[in-house]
């Protein structure tokens, strides 16, 4: 051997030591990489601001938030800041909360702290003793780290804080991920890798990268984590997984991540003995009725169990009577019944149950669309205080584009929680470029006129429009053990604007992407400029090349990623033809007055509008009408030319994007305007992926619909 051991362990220690500048971006450090600061006026700034971080108080979570901060400033400033715990140089960042900190008592902002409840926080440019101080403080510790978060926020985004004066608190109670994770690993509809919890290696092992996962959650704002899949496995609930759940739970508390489990409503009866089944459990009773003693005895010793590990455990999620899935109507009890036996035995500890109205069994109605909103409206104030009724978006599921859900409004007696999808089931997995923001944005903002103008779907969600005593959010996670955690670069962005908007649903998608590309990609203003004019258009885009019009369900069978618009097969409701009803006359599901009646579900005007096929807006044209193929759009094409545009336009998009990724390569990493070039190549990998894959979904879908039709494909250059 030519070289010494210790010869190659020195090279490796200056590869280590040199690294955090000199390596390429794996985006493993989402948007908290905090580069330094191009701007020299900026920088000049911030550097006038802070000559040192001074924090008072002792806490699991005031460790997290100095080493954040140091890290942050030293990194955006390119300085060494010391930290301390008294203020002795002028021009301080002062984190505390007046409980701890001398500091933050002089100045006296109880009234104001009193407005900002448990997690919100106070930013403000202040003298202390004369000596001029950003501070950020609030009423408990996870108040700072949301400040401190905030602070470094504003800084990698380049705004003066010179005068800076922010108090801020979340709009949404509970703002929780879902994982849909198996405990053998895999992940349902995940598209990063593997599950990020090694099950096997818990409770001993703690892997890194768990913390790492509190802290991207707790900067923006998420403060609760659902760890395993709807289609819960019994067995999360033995004594084993507990003791792996605490582990967890003992990791992200100091990040103010509460932990949740989903759990199968069967658990107290015996294993099934299919392991495959969805209908066993872990217990010896040989009923789950939720009105038998024994079964409600049964969830208050494990929940008493649980309790006993982790103390501020946050509750149930759970899918019942769904896709196999077994539930209180196995009993002919209703939901109601199930939810409040679980809420009965959560209730002395504070815990709550999110209950999905992911619900479609074919007795109920023909219509897919109209099933749940018939199971639940009836079900409202039954329901009791601890309880969500957690409903997706839409009422099929996840599909590119969805009218909302006609429950939100309808149960002003039910708290309801809203359910977002992270992950792109249906969206392009983790291949295509789609940004959520602005589809999260059209949900949100959708005027459901539950007690007339105004009555918008955030309102139902954050409480204000019935008064509801919880309020909460929840989004199917994307992330998994792929090094850059979403696969695609641009799934990092989707994570981050749904913790946005659960902190804030008023923000709007561009100042969202704006944020995001600043902290992850570049500063430059041209680069920003036209990362952010691919993204704002990607969801319409997508839904063009996919499912435009108001068409949906009309993927590959189960896998959800490519078209499948000839998909006849199997259950009824999961093929594709039951949804566009493509036939020599016209396209689309007719759920108006003169079909399935979903109109009628939707509060005057709405149900009005969307009935009248001239008022219907296009975007949901095919969902609630069977169009003819001649009917005049509003561009004045027919609705055959109309979606033969569609689908190309939706496809020309892509190639745009990738033309615009393109003309930022010049900024390769030599530049100040930094895109790592690894980033750069792993982006345009996907993008030319996204456009083979848009074009045919674009040629499967139209060459399908044709043979109906009977109409010549119009020309495109
Ligand atoms: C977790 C859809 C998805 C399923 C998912 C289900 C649900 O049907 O395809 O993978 O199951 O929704 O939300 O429960």
């Amino acid at each position: 051997m030519k070289y010494s051991l210790q010869g190659m362990l020195f090279a490796l220690c200056i590869a280590v030591l040199v690294c955090p500048t000199a390596c390429a971006d794996d985006g493993y450090e989402l948007w908290m990489s905090y580069k330094k600061l191009e701007d020299a006026t900026i920088l000049e700034e911030y550097r006038q601001t802070f000559s040192s971080i001074v924090i008072q108080g002792q806490s699991e979570t005031l460790s997290i938030v100095r080493k954040e901060a140091k890290k942050g400033l030293d990194r955006l400033l390119g300085a060494d800041l010391p930290t301390g715990s008294t203020l002795t140089k002028s021009n301080a960042l002062v984190i505390g909360a007046s409980r701890q900190s001398q500091l933050i008592q002089k100045l006296d902002l109880s009234d104001e702290l009193a407005t900002l409840g448990p997690e919100g926080f106070l930013i403000r440019a202040i003298e202390i003793d004369g000596i001029p101080s950003i501070v950020i403080t609030a009423n408990e510790d996870t108040g700072l780290l949301y400040g401190s978060f905030h602070l470094l926020r504003l800084m990698q985004n380049g705004q003066s804080i010179k005068d800076i004066d922010i108090r801020s608190k979340p709009r949404i109670q509970y703002r929780l991920l879902n994982h849909w994770d198996n405990l053998n690993g895999s992940i349902e509809r995940g598209y990063a890798g593997k599950s990020l919890w090694k099950w096997n290696e818990l409770p001993e092992t703690i892997d890194p990268r768990y913390k790492d996962y509190a802290r991207a959650n707790a900067s923006i704002g998420i403060n609760g984590t659902v760890v395993n899949n709807v289609n819960a496995n019994p067995v999360i609930l033995t004594a084993e997984y507990i003791a792996k759940l605490k582990a967890l739970a003992d990791v992200f508390r100091p990040y103010g991540i509460k932990l949740f489990v989903s759990i199968r409503f069967s658990s107290p009866l015996r294993p099934a003995s299919n392991k495959n089944s969805r209908r066993g459990g872990i217990g010896s009773l040989d009923t789950a009725d939720p009105l038998d003693p024994n079964v409600q005895e049964w969830w208050k010793e494990k929940a008493k169990e649980i309790y006993q590990s982790i103390p501020d455990f946050g509750g149930f999620l759970v899918k019942a009577n769904s896709e196999g899935m077994p539930g209180p109507q196995d009993y002919d009890r209703s939901h109601a019944d199930g939810a409040n036996m679980l809420a009965e035995a959560l209730a002395p500890y504070s815990g709550i149950v999110m209950w999905r109205a992911f619900v479609y069994d074919a007795d109920v109605d023909p219509d897919r669309a109209r099933r749940a909103y018939k199971e639940f409206t009836p079900l409202d104030g039954e329901f009791n205080a601890n309880i969500f009724v957690q409903s997706k978006n839409g009422p099929i599921d996840f599909q590119p584009r969805e009218p909302v859900h006609p429950l939100f409004g309808a149960m002003p007696k039910t708290p309801l929680m809203l359910e977002l999808q992270i992950t792109q089931e249906y969206l392009g997995h983790s291949k295509h470029l789609v940004f959520l923001a602005p589809m999260w944005k059209e949900y949100l903002e959708f005027d459901t006129y539950a007690k007339g103008q105004g009555s918008l779907v955030c309102r139902v969600v954050d409480g204000s429009l019935h008064n509801y005593h919880m309020t909460g959010i929840a989004g199917v996670a994307n992330t998994g053990s792929d090094r850059n955690w979403c696969g695609h670069l641009f799934g990092q962005a989707n994570w981050y604007a749904f913790g946005r908007l659960a902190w804030d649903h008023s923000l709007s998608s561009e100042a969202i992407a704006e944020e995001w590309i600043h902290m992850t990609l570049s500063r430059n203003n041209d680069v920003v400029k036209t990362i952010k004019s691919m993204m704002m258009g990607s969801w319409e885009a997508c839904v063009n090349y996919m499912t435009p019009l108001g068409l949906h369900h009309i993927m590959q069978e189960g896998f959800h990623y490519g078209p499948g618009p000839d998909h006849a097969q199997g259950r009824q409701d999961w093929t594709s033809v039951y949804y566009h009803r493509a036939d020599s006359k016209g396209l689309g599901f007719n759920r108006s007055s003169t079909g399935s009646q979903a109109t009628s579900q939707y509060f005057s005007p709405n149900a009005e509008i969307f009935d009248n096929l001239k008022t219907c807006p296009e975007k949901y044209l095919l969902w609630f009408h069977h169009v003819n193929w001649d009917y005049k759009t509003e561009s004045g094409r027919t609705l055959w030319e109309e979606l033969c545009y569609r689908y190309h336009t939706g496809v020309d998009y892509v190639k745009a994007m990738r033309r615009k990724w393109a003309a930022i390569e010049k900024y390769g990493a030599s530049h100040a305007a930094h895109i790592d070039q690894d980033i750069y190549l792993h982006v345009q990998e996907k993008l030319a992926t996204q456009e083979k894959d848009a074009a045919i979904w674009r040629d499967t879908c139209l060459s399908y619909f044709q043979k109906f039709s009977n109409r010549p494909m119009p020309e495109y250059n």
